[in-house]
């Protein structure tokens, strides 16, 4: 029974009110304003209008009171059953945030301190037939951790670091702080007899096409005077059409299901990612079912492999014996009131990830360990998941007893949530701490131990042995090398571009930070021979719809406070810089939006076809970050409302599983590749035009190639002499394409834009509303094409894209929860025409 209907919320000074008085059955609540469970308090007064959308202005400063007060929430719902002997009635809640005290009729049942696990109460003494009073207190966090020691490392609040939280409430350099509280999942009523599962963990031991060996270990737990032997369990595994595939029953917790010819899980972008489904029963000696388990199971086997044949390092995704370059990006929590988040902003946005041929999403170690709809929306749409256990960037004090209690209960618990999940691929211990540990304390900066270190490097290893040994649990992203971001072994986090790191440096060694021109420029991606990069990025603006939704009237100007508000990193100028070095400082904050857009895509566009050029030697780039919490600027690809930014739809090509690539730096010559992700080999002939913006071919050359399945053959090197044939390096596109149009063709400029001279280009356009689509054309070049909505959720075939001389190009879209497309609210401009043409205007 779920208990979701019908509760009351209010806030008192902390400590101000006795609580038994309002957690009394008898205490009137009629007063108090309702809530919705599941839920967070400043959703709901931002509903009620008793604050203002902390997204607008510096709205969010005002609320900064809701996290001092005291919150109740309150019940009542009704019990009719009775309980005999061998009966237990629990209450359930999925998530509580965060220090919370429950009581049902008067009686204080228990007290949690852990947003991220679920908490049960067995409350078979403590529930009334008939009419029941179920109350909760969540104290504020600075109480909690009032008087405990916080002079140590931790960026971002510091009170943070006693809390197990979403850290990112407190603050992160994308986003402000707001401190949530509530119940933020589901809570349920569940009746149980005589046992129940305490765990149910299928896990593929081996497979491949002709069998599969599928292992299912339960831990069962008996209610006195019950005990395990007095059980069967039954398992049976059925494909999606729920035909049956086997079946087996056993007086043992562990079962083995043998599969002939299975249907494997794979990538969306390799296979089909099928889902079997899998029930398990567990039953008395007369029969009787006393739990049920059922998931969605995929039949595939997931390893990290850390050496190539010949020796060197590597760091693959091998997923049922297949090397797999790792395309995507990491993933924060969706919105800063993550309760109330709705469950279409998670389905949404992996579509978007798997349109633009990501297959793995990495859930960064600040957040949350996120929510059902997230790991069963990875599981159908076949993406890979990196998953960090919740630590980030501080030191944890794992000196202290309780708190390593409290930290072992949850990842217990974790565990057991999702390691069911196939699409999970990996385990990784925290985000950054222990590589800023030693840059930091090489600097001076932090001169206390390593605290923390004991969860990283023995807490939870010890724990995944004992409940997931499937999958690799890698300590901490980045690790592995000297300074545990080294080039030549495990995972890097590239922050030289946008941060200015100086690297490599070696364990120990001062750090050094270059934020100029040249130290934060997305050029510097070109020297990193990373084994696999898992975080990287630059910031772009949001879509000027989503920016103008959420600032003042007045203050929408490049460089307004408001404006500068948006962007929460430290030294703005970074941004800048790196604009400055590829496109020009902007003037406007359409050049603003503009410029840094391009900058972001095209700077990832260069980065990933390095990376992916050197697979499998690297094998991975996931991109920071996909998505935003809240109206900001960040490194986001798709902005809070829904609506991608020009790297996102650079994305969808420079993802692509097959395509050409050109290695070229201004002045240099051109490296000619075929990048294959597919488990076939390509034959085809790639044609290479270099076109003048005034629409004539100055160069052509077609290569016969072949390439091997999952690999990168190197064509050919032209040097721009040659392909210039006395054109001008700043007025012609290179193009490469193949023959028979077996793959998207790709576009390069031989100078960085600010070094270009385009032509004034005129966008010409044609609605049809009927069909949701929009044809734009240009006679000269048009560059960055970009088309604007004013409505959120609304993607495109293709936007942010170049217009050939005299090309034309239909694009559909799409409204992500298919609302009508706004037709009137359309603008359409290129960087070259730099205005904005109102549809209306230009219909013909
Ligand atoms: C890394 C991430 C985040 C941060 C990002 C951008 O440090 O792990 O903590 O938001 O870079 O600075």
């Amino acid at each position: 029974m779920k208990l979701s209907s019908e509760w009351k919320l209010q806030w008192f000074e902390a400590g101000e009110k006795n609580p038994l008085e309002l957690a009394a059955p008898y205490y009137i609540d009629h007063f108090w304003m309702t809530t919705a469970v599941p839920g967070d308090v400043h959703s709901t007064l931002i509903d009620k209008k008793l604050i203002k959308d902390p997204f607008i202005g510096h709205n969010d400063l005002d609320c900064r009171w809701v996290e001092e007060k005291e919150w109740w929430y309150r019940t009542s719902f009704s019990w009719d059953e009775s309980l005999s002997k061998s009966e237990k009635l629990e209450l359930e809640f999925e998530g509580l945030d965060t220090f919370a005290t429950v009581y049902l009729n008067g009686l204080e049942i228990g007290s949690t301190e852990n947003m991220f696990i679920e908490h049960s109460f067995d409350v078979s003494r403590a529930i009334k037939q008939g009419k029941n009073k179920l109350a909760v207190r969540f104290d504020p966090v600075t109480e909690e951790v009032e008087g405990k020691e916080r002079n140590y490392w931790c960026s971002y609040g510091k009170e943070r670091i006693w809390a197990r939280k979403a850290a990112m409430n407190f603050g992160w350099d994308w986003g402000p702080r707001l401190v949530t509280t509530g119940i933020w999942k589901a809570v349920h009523l569940h009746k149980r007899t005589k046992g129940k599962f305490d765990g149910v963990f299928a896990k593929t031991v081996k497979a491949n096409e002709e069998k599969a060996l599928v292992e299912i270990k339960t831990d069962i737990k008996s209610f006195y005077p019950f005990h395990t032997e007095n059980f069967r369990i039954e398992a049976e595994l059925l494909t999606a059409d729920g035909a049956e595939v086997c079946f087996v029953k056993s007086n043992l917790t562990t079962l083995h299901l043998e599969i002939d010819h299975p249907t494997l899980w794979w990538t969306h972008d390799l296979g089909e990612p099928y889902l079997y489904e899998l029930n398990v029963k567990l039953k008395d000696e007369d029969g009787t079912v006393v739990d049920e388990h059922s998931q969605q199971f995929g039949i595939r086997t997931v390893t990290v492999e850390q050496k190539h044949e010949n020796g060197e390092n590597l760091f693959v995704f091998n997923l049922n014996g297949v090397r797999l370059f790792a395309k995507g990006a990491n993933w924060i929590p969706v919105h800063s009131f993550i309760g109330a988040a709705r469950n279409d902003r998670y389905s949404n946005q992996l579509e978007l990830a798997k349109d633009a041929h990501m297959n793995m999403m990495r859930v960064w170690g600040g957040g949350i360990y996120e929510k059902d709809i997230f790991y069963e929306e990875c599981d159908r749409l076949g993406l890979l998941v990196w998953q960090d256990f919740m630590f980030a960037n501080a030191l944890y004090p794992d000196y202290n007893e309780n708190f390593m209690e409290n930290v072992r209960n949850e990842v217990s618990k974790v565990v057991k949530r999702l390691r069911k999940h196939t699409c999970l691929a990996l385990w990784c211990g925290n985000n950054e701490i222990d590589w800023i540990y030693d840059r930091k304390h090489s600097d001076g900066e932090i001169t206390t131990p390593f605290y923390g270190e004991q969860i990283y490097h023995s807490l939870i290893p010890e724990i995944l042995k004992k409940l997931d040994n499937t999958r690799l649990y890698w300590p901490s992203s980045p690790f592995g090398g000297n300074d545990l971001d080294a080039e030549e072994m495990g995972d890097r986090h590239n922050w030289q571009v946008w941060h200015g790191n100086v690297e490599p440096r070696k364990k120990g060694e001062a750090v050094v930070q270059d934020i100029s021109l040249e130290g934060v420029s997305f050029k510097n991606y070109k020297k990193d021979y990373t084994r696999f990069s898992s975080e990287f990025g630059m910031h772009a603006s949001s879509n000027q719809f989503t920016l103008k939704s959420y600032i003042p009237e007045g203050e929408f100007y490049w460089k307004s406070d408001e404006m500068s508000y948006r962007n929460k990193d430290h030294f703005h100028e970074k941004g800048i810089l790196l604009m400055e070095g590829y496109t020009g400082i902007p003037e406007t904050i359409d050049e603003y939006m503009n410029y840094s857009m391009l900058t972001q895509a095209e700077g990832l566009k260069y980065g990933i076809e390095h990376y992916r050029r050197q697979k499998p030697f690297t094998a991975g780039a996931l991109i920071w970050q996909l998505n935003d919490c809240w109206p900001g600027t960040s490194w986001s690809m798709i902005d809070y409302e829904l609506l991608p930014k020009a790297s996102y739809y650079y994305a969808k090509k420079f993802f692509a599983p097959v395509m050409a690539v050109i290695d070229h730096d201004p002045g240099e010559s051109l490296k000619l590749s075929v990048i294959n992700d597919r488990l076939t080999s390509i034959k085809d002939s790639l044609n290479v035009d270099v076109v003048g913006f005034n629409g004539e071919v100055v160069f052509s050359r077609s290569l016969d190639f072949s390439v091997e399945s999952n690999s990168v053959t190197e064509l050919a090197v032209l040097s721009e002499e040659e392909v210039l044939n006395g054109a001008s390096a700043s007025k012609v596109i290179v193009r490469a394409y193949a023959a028979t149009g077996s793959f998207e063709e790709n576009r390069y400029y031989l100078r960085d834009y600010k070094d270009m001279n385009y032509p004034a280009a005129v966008v010409e356009i044609e609605n049809n509303e009927a069909e949701n689509t929009i044809t734009l054309s240009s006679r000269e070049l048009a560059r960055f094409v970009k088309v604007d909505f004013n409505q959120s959720g609304v993607t495109c075939s293709d936007n942010f894209f170049d217009l050939l001389p005299g090309e034309s190009k239909t694009i559909n879209l799409c409204q992500l929860n298919g609302e009508a497309i706004q037709f009137e609210g359309i603008s359409v401009s290129s960087m070259n025409s730099r205005k904005t043409i109102p549809i209306k205007e230009l219909q013909r």
